[in-house]
């Protein structure tokens, strides 16, 4: 039969649905939105559809509870999994979300066994190493989304303070999503041209600070959960970098095999993406500060890793 492609997302959350939403009006492939409440994956999309015939776009976004009904996906999705409240850092999810993760990821697996998985579950390093341990499929089929999302606050708040465009801004941050992320201003553009020639030191420093905390920020303000918009804008991006086969340079958390002196982990680094997934990592020269800061990362990932792994036993 013909066969279109196909993005399965698992968890119809904030973040699963207005990605949905995102896929199917940019017409980048069909959508399965599963979750485990009845009901709720089949009403966001029959909405969906509904708004379809306005927004004048044929793809088909199918709600279910069964995982039987992803199957064939091209790329899984795995969103499923509680969000912060204020007062929570990352790392307090571990518990929550590790058995959700390796479920939704293992039972994927089961009815799309040549799917590229993008993991977003939080904290998110951990969660993307331990669906790749509960997959044991090629690391290259398995990344985790925030690289870009950490990058999108960047260049918000730099757009922010210079008061300009911000699609000609570009950002690079490296590391793990979280407090100890590593904002890169020496690789960070406006068109070409290096921030650190635009902003004085101090606001930049600022900058990188808000950017930090750019997901604690909102989760501050909403009370109820994180942010949506911005990590479904920087899921979509990569899933149509993957798709269309476009390999664009993402900061992507991805597995290490040696890269910056790391292995056996994964982390955010800038990387190639394709219809293979991760297709190639790329090796920035780091200063002495900023290599120490990508150990502190890894460090603290290890530590959720070895976490989340005693947990699962
Ligand atoms: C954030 C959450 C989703 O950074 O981790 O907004």
């Amino acid at each position: 039969s013909c066969h279109s492609t196909r993005v399965s997302i698992i968890g119809a959350g904030k973040v699963g649905s207005t990605l949905a939403q995102r896929i199917i009006e940019q017409n980048i492939a069909n959508v399965v939105l599963l979750d485990v409440l009845e009901g709720v994956p089949q009403g966001i999309a029959l909405d969906l559809m509904q708004a379809g015939s306005v927004e004048g776009h044929d793809r088909q976004v199918t709600g279910t509870n069964n995982y039987a009904d992803t199957a064939n996906s091209d790329i899984i999705v795995i969103t499923a999994g509680k969000p912060r409240i204020p007062g929570m850092k990352r790392d307090d999810l571990i518990s929550i979300n590790a058995k959700i993760v390796v479920d939704a990821a293992q039972k994927s697996l089961q009815y799309s066994p040549n799917a590229v998985f993008i993991i977003v579950t939080n904290p998110l390093d951990v969660m993307t190493y331990i669906a790749w341990q509960a997959t044991k499929i090629e690391p290259h089929r398995v990344m985790g989304m925030a690289g870009v999302l950490d990058s999108s606050r960047f260049q918000a708040f730099i757009g922010m303070e210079l008061g300009m465009s911000m699609a000609n801004i570009h950002a690079t941050v490296l590391g793990s999503h979280g407090d100890l992320m590593v904002p890169l201003p020496r690789y960070t553009t406006v068109n070409g041209i290096p921030i650190t020639e635009l902003i004085d030191q101090k606001t930049i420093n600022k900058i990188v600070q808000r950017t930090r905390q750019g997901g604690g920020e909102i989760v501050q303000l909403l009370k109820t959960g994180g942010a949506y918009f911005a990590p479904a804008s920087s899921i979509r991006i990569m899933v149509e970098s993957i798709l269309r086969q476009q390999s664009r340079l993402l900061p992507t958390c991805s597995y290490l095999q040696g890269e910056y002196g790391l292995k056996d982990i994964f982390l955010g680094v800038p990387a190639w993406l394709g219809c293979r997934g991760v297709e190639r990592i790329l090796e920035l020269d780091l200063t002495e500060s900023e290599h120490q800061a990508l150990m502190e990362c890894s460090l603290s990932v290890r530590d959720g890793i070895n976490q989340a792994l005693e947990l699962l036993k």
